[in-house]
C-alpha cells in the first residue's frame, strides 16, 4: 500500500523548499526534543507510535540516495549516537529506527530523517 504524499513530485523536490528546512529555519514550529549543532529531533506530527520523533540534519541532504563523503559520514554518525540519548530523554528502551528512501520506499518529506518509533510492543515484519 502507498502512502500519502510519498509522490514522484515530492521526491523530485528540492530539501530546501521542503516543511523541514521550514523547521530548522524556525520558520514554522515544531515540538523540539533535541538539538545541537548539526541536528535536530521533533516529535512527527502523525505519530504511528506512543513515541515517534524524527531526527533530521541541521543542512539540506535529500535522502540516503544522496548520502556522499566525508561530510555526510560526520553527520550521519552524529545523528546515530544521539539517538540513544533521544530514547533516554523519552523514556524508551527498546525503538525500532526508520528510513524511507525515495518513492517506492515512501518519503514523503525530501529532506532526510530518521524514524524514531517506540514506547510500545511493536512488530514484525513491518510490511
Ligand atoms: O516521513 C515524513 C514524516 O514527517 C511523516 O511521518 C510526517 C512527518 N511530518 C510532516 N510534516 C511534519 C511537521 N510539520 N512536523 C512534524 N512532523 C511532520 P516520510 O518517511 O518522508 O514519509
Amino acid at each position: 500500500m502507498s502512502k500519502p504524499g510519498a509522490t514522484a513530485e515530492a521526491n523530485r523536490q528540492d530539501p530546501k523548499d521542503t516543511i523541514f528546512a521550514k523547521i530548522v529555519a524556525g520558520q514554522i514550529p515544531c515540538k523540539k526534543v533535541y538539538e545541537d549543532d548539526l541536528c535536530l529531533v521533533f516529535d512527527d506530527i502523525a505519530p504511528c507510535a506512543p513515541v515517534h520523533c524524527l531526527i533530521i540534519p541541521k543542512k539540506p541532504i535529500g535522502g540516503v540516495s544522496d548520502l556522499d563523503g566525508e561530510e555526510h559520514k560526520k553527520i550521519l554518525g552524529h545523528m546515530m549516537v544521539t539517538i540513544p540519548k533521544v530514547a533516554e530523554i523519552k523514556g524508551i528502551d527498546g525503538y525500532r529506527l526508520v528510513i524511507n528512501e525515495g518513492v517506492h520506499g515512501c518519503q514523503s518529506v525530501r529532506w532526510l530523517h530518521i524514524h524514531i518509533i517506540g514506547g510500545k510492543q511493536l512488530s514484525w515484519p513491518p510490511g
